[in-house]
């Protein structure tokens, strides 16, 4: 896509603990692919999606960085920009959900408390053997205010409702969305009214809402 065929570019960036599932959650989104021996990542790797909402060109840049400290680099660049957090935990593993408040605090630290919308992830919803609750992960999303669904990156499941209720919430927040029009766009589709909702929703079902319950998908 050419640099002026979308209206918005909406970042973002996609954090937890190693392990948890962030790049088989990127790779399923993007590629629609599962690699069951995924390598740990290095660095950043970073994939773009277009997709139509709500009657605009949108390209989503989707930013995965390392959970290990020692692959991680530049934090702030990596934040810079983004208008959706999507923060993972692994549903079979409860340290990672423990942890979670470090990874939330870097990324309100980074960005500002209310400049992105951050979605709580519960990955790896096809494991039997849990260790985190879908009540205690709906509570702690209450409490810090964020959306929240439990995924399965191997099975498909909720992984596109989870980057998409991201976008639906942007789209819900003017001030949020004019930061992500493109600049290289003749005509501001902002000066149509960016709020209204009345066109395209995404296909999810069952959206879990600012605090909400988890999505069942
Ligand atoms: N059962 C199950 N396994 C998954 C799921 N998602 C990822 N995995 C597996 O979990 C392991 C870690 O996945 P990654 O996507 O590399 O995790 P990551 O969070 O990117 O890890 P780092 O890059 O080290 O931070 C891999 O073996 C994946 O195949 C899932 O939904 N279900
Ligand atoms: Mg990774």
């Amino acid at each position: 896509m050419d640099n002026e065929d979308y209206d918005y570019q909406i970042k973002i960036v996609v954090i937890g603990e190693t392990q948890v599932g962030k790049s088989s959650l990127l790779l399923r989104f993007v590629d629609d692919t599962f690699d069951p021996h995924q390598p740990t990542t290095i660095g950043v790797d970073f994939r773009a999606k277009q997709v139509d909402f709500r009657g605009r060109n949108v390209r989503l840049t989707v930013w995965d960085t390392a959970g290990q400290e020692r692959f991680r680099t530049l934090t702030s660049s990596y934040y810079r920009g983004a208008a959706g957090v999507i923060l993972v935990y692994d549903i079979s593993r409860k340290p990672t959900f423990d942890i979670l408040n470090k990874w939330l605090a870097e990324a309100r630290d980074s960005i500002g408390d209310s400049d992105a919308v951050v979605m709580l992830v519960g990955n790896k919803s096809d494991i039997e053997d849990r260790q985190v609750t879908t009540d205690e992960a709906q509570t702690y999303a209450k409490r810090e205010r964020l959306l929240f669904v439990e995924a399965s990156a191997k099975e498909s499941k909720c992984v596109d409702q989870a980057f998409l209720e991201t976008l639906e919430k942007v789209f819900d927040q003017p001030a949020l969305l004019e930061k992500c029009l493109n600049p290289l766009k003749k005509t501001s589709p902002g000066q149509q009214s960016t709020a209204q909702s009345d066109v395209v929703q995404p296909q999810s079902s069952g959206s879990s809402g600012e605090g909400g319950g988890c999505g069942f998908c």
